[in-house]
This record gives structure tokens, C-alpha cells and sequence, in this order.
């Protein structure tokens, strides 16, 4: 943990080898520099106290391609206590989940003999679709608040952190899944290995392990830097999944592009090996456009330096002219832009969220204050920047009275533009 004076404690470490294949060939391309952590939102008890810092630094591994940051702060620092994210906020997440659900039952009978296991489960907002449906269900999440939260709507859940232990634990008192889901939890565990050799143990000879993770080509492609962040440890492309999971007697059988948080992919994942024509199309794309290679990341630093000049610019051009400009979304993501940009509470008033959790809280680094988002017919600011850009389109359609009233927007990436 970098304090005030700089110095790296116990906190966090700096990684010398590929979280993936173990090699020392990390070649770093992006430096965000030293950031408070994204979603330790602070407190107004807090407000006086320092805030630690730890260097956000990205980089490329030559050997299996996986993009990864080089410095892992303790997962129990970052997910245990007053964990803020509970994904049942987002409706749009809420039906893409149970969407995937009535897929896989599409796919594959599952039973009142079958389990159901989902890794970081949250608040139960996909396992619930499956208790709806009578099919017995697991949860596994670390955050104290969303696994007491899932419980209170049916989804029974352990309280702990998925380690390759605790997989054998289970596997030992042979509870073996049908189906494995893993949202957004594989780019965030310090061991990459035991987790996904975890996986392997705990999913039956026949059975599927279902991830989504955020893709690593619209990322770079539409300079998604703020999805960087300390919980967020790699940055996937099917190139390097592909290692990763054939490392641990896994296949990526098949892929499906998603549009959820700025691009994402949906993995199928089994122990047999059947590989499908959607991922030898990506593993082909991803070679043509060179996502194997340290090239296609060395000009994205430069690209991001350019939109913060940009977006800075356009606030500051706004403050100018006397207008008011407010946030939308206390987001992981709004955390990196905010600190990264350098836009502090000269340029923005207040930041809105919807998440009970984070209201009357402040933004890490920047120390804006989070409220409801009835603060912008209270307030009217003139501006809003759009944070949870991802959600965009949810979040604008939910705010047509502050647009009646002459609000407008401001969407930061690929390129800030007010709409
Ligand atoms: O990996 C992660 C991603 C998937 O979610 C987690 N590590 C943390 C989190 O990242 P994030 O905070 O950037 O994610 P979201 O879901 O993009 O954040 C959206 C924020 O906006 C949330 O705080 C909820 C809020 N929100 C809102 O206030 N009104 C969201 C919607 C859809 C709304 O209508």
C-alpha cells in the first residue's frame, strides 16, 4: 500500500512473472499511475484521512498474450467488508442473466438432481432464475453484504473467497456442479491458476462452466482505460484463455461476443475437448490484428493521454462558460476516469447512483459526493458525465425528465462527446 510517503507495504505486491503461464516476460505498455482503490468508496468519517494508494500499472506477456496489471493488492482489502457492488442495481444486467439462464436450460436438462454453482454470486442475480426453475443452487461470494443479500432471496451462499482449497473442500464432499457460472470474477483473483483449476475440480466430467468476462479488443479499441482498475487483475483475449484453460484439463469449446460492460465474452468451458468455429474465428482475428503480439498495445498509451486532454477540455470549456456539471454512476470505472483525467469537484458538483449503498458516501481520490439521482431535478446542473457509460442507454432512458428539462449528457469514451 503506497501511503503518503510512497512506500510499498504488505498491502499489495508486485507481481515478476505472468499471472497465467509464469513467465517473466511482462512488458509494460500503460501506466495509470498511483490510484486510490475504485470502489472503496470513502466515508464522510473518512473525509480528513489519507486515502492509500497502489500503482496502476498494465502490461503484456509475450509468451500467452494475457494483459494483466503488476500489482495485486489483498483481495481481502478489496472484496471483504462494505463491499459497495450489488449487481441486482442494473435491470439490463438483470435480464441479460436470466437470459443466460433459460440458455443453458435450454441447453442441457438440468434437474432437481442437478447443482448449479456460481462463483462470485453476488446478490443472487442469476442463481435466483435457477431456484425459480426448482433447480438446486450453490453461491459462492466473498463481500459479507451482497452474500447476506442473496440469501434473503432464496440462494443459499457460503461466505468465503473460491480458492483451488476450497474447490477440493467441495469436490472432497463430492459437491460437483452441472453447471459453473463465473461473472466477472476471473480477471479478479490474485491466483488466475488455482481459480481455474478450481473450476476444473468442481465441475462434473459432463458438465460446462459458463464465464463472462470483459474482452480485452473493445478495450482497446474504444480506449475503455477507466474499466482498469486494481480489482480487475487481467484483461482476457481468447488467445489467452485458451492457454489458460488447456493449462488445467479445460477447452474453450465456444465463445459469444456480448455487448454488457463495454464488451464482454460469454465462454463455454468443458472437459472435453470439441472445440467450435466461433473461437477458431476469434483465435484467427485476434492473430490477423495482432492482439498476440506487444505492437497492437504500444500507441494505446498515447490514446488515452489524448482523451483525458480532450475530455478535460470539454469540462473545463463548459466550467467556462458558467455552466454546472454533475456525474452519473459511482462505477468502479468512474473511480479510474475521475482520478486518472483529474477531474475533481472544481469541475463536477456531485456524482448520482442509484446504489443505496454508495449514497451519501464520496468518490475515492477525488472525494465528490454521491447521491440519489433525484438530485439532478433538485440541482438541475447543466451537465452530466455519463460514468457507468456502459449503462447509458438504461440509466438516459430512466432521466427523461432532467433532458425535459434542458439536461444534456457527457459520454467519455471512445471520445467525449455530449449528447
Ligand atoms: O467487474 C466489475 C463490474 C462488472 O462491475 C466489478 N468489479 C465492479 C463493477 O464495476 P463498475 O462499478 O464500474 O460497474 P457498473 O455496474 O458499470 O457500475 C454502474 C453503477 O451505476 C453502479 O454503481 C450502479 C449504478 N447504476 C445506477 O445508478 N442506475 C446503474 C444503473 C443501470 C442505473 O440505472
Amino acid at each position: 500500500m503506497s501511503d503518503q510517503a510512497g512506500t510499498v507495504s504488505r498491502q499489495s505486491q508486485t507481481i515478476r512473472v505472468c499471472r497465467s503461464c509464469e513467465t517473466s516476460s511482462l512488458r509494460t505498455f500503460l501506466d495509470l499511475g498511483s490510484t486510490p482503490l475504485a470502489d472503496r468508496l470513502v466515508t464522510q468519517a473518512e473525509l480528513q484521512s489519507p486515502e492509500p494508494t497502489f500503482p496502476l500499472n498494465v502490461a503484456f506477456c509475450q509468451s500467452c498474450g494475457l494483459v494483466q496489471i503488476t500489482e495485486t493488492v489483498d483481495p481481502e482489502i478489496l472484496f471483504a467488508d462494505n463491499y459497495p457492488y450489488y449487481s441486482s442495481f442494473s435491470q439490463a444486467l438483470l435480464d441479460h442473466s436470466k437470459a443466460n439462464v433459460l440458455d443453458i436450460m435450454s441447453r442441457r436438462s438440468l434437474t432437481s438432481d442437478s447443482l448449479v454453482i456460481e462463483l462470485a454470486s453476488n446478490d443472487g442475480y442469476l442463481l435466483k432464475n435457477y431456484v425459480a426453475n426448482g433447480i438446486p443452487v450453490l453461491g459462492i461470494d466473498p463481500a459479507d453484504g451482497p452474500a447476506a443479500a442473496a440469501e434473503k432471496v432464496g440462494v443459499p451462499t457460503l461466505n468465503a473467497f473460491f480458492t483451488r482449497e476450497f474447490a477440493q473442500k467441495l469436490h472432497d464432499e463430492g459437491r460437483r456442479a452441472d453447471v459453473v457460472h463465473a461473472n466477472n470474477v476471473l480477471a479478479h483473483v490474485a491466483d488466475t491458476n488455482g481459480f481455474v483449476s478450481g473450476i476444473r475440480l468442481i465441475l462434473k466430467d459432463n458438465g460446462v462452466a459458463v464465464i463472462e468476462a470483459p474482452y480485452l479488443k473493445p478495450l482497446i479499441d474504444h480506449v475503455e482505460f477507466d474499466t482498469i482498475y486494481h480489482e480487475h487483475l487481467c484483461y482476457f483475449s481468447v488467445t489467452a484463455l485458451d492457454a489458460l484453460f488447456r493449462r488445467h484439463g479445460l477447452y474453450l469449446n465456444e465463445v459469444k461476443p456480448l455487448s454488457i460492460h463495454g464488451g464482454s465474452l460469454r465462454l463455454y468451458v468443458e472437459p472435453q475437448e470439441r472445440v467450435g468455429q466461433s473461437v477458431k474465428d476469434h483465435l484467427a482475428l485476434e492473430k490477423a490484428q495482432g492482439l498476440d503480439s506487444l505492437a497492437y498495445f504500444q500507441d494505446f498509451s498515447a490514446r488515452v493521454a489524448g482523451l483525458r486532454t480532450s475530455l478535460l477540455k470539454l469540462l473545463g470549456d463548459l466550467k467556462a462558460q458558467g455552466k454546472t456539471i454533475a456525474a452519473y454512476g459511482a462505477a468502479a470505472k468512474g473511480a479510474t476516469m475521475i482520478n486518472y483525467v483529474g477531474i475533481g469537484p472544481d469541475l463536477i458538483d456531485f456524482v448520482v447512483d442509484r446504489n443505496v449503498h454508495k449514497q451519501g458516501k464520496f468518490m475515492p481520490g477525488q472525494k465528490i459526493p454521491i447521491r440519489a439521482p433525484d438530485a439532478l431535478i433538485e440541482a438541475r446542473p447543466d451537465y452530466v458525465l455519463m460514468l457507468a457509460w456502459n449503462f447509458a442507454d438504461e440509466i438516459i432512458a430512466q432521466q427523461q425528465a432532467y433532458r425535459a428539462l434542458g439536461g444534456r449528457f457527457i459520454v467519455p469514451v471512445p471520445e467525449p462527446r455530449i449528447i
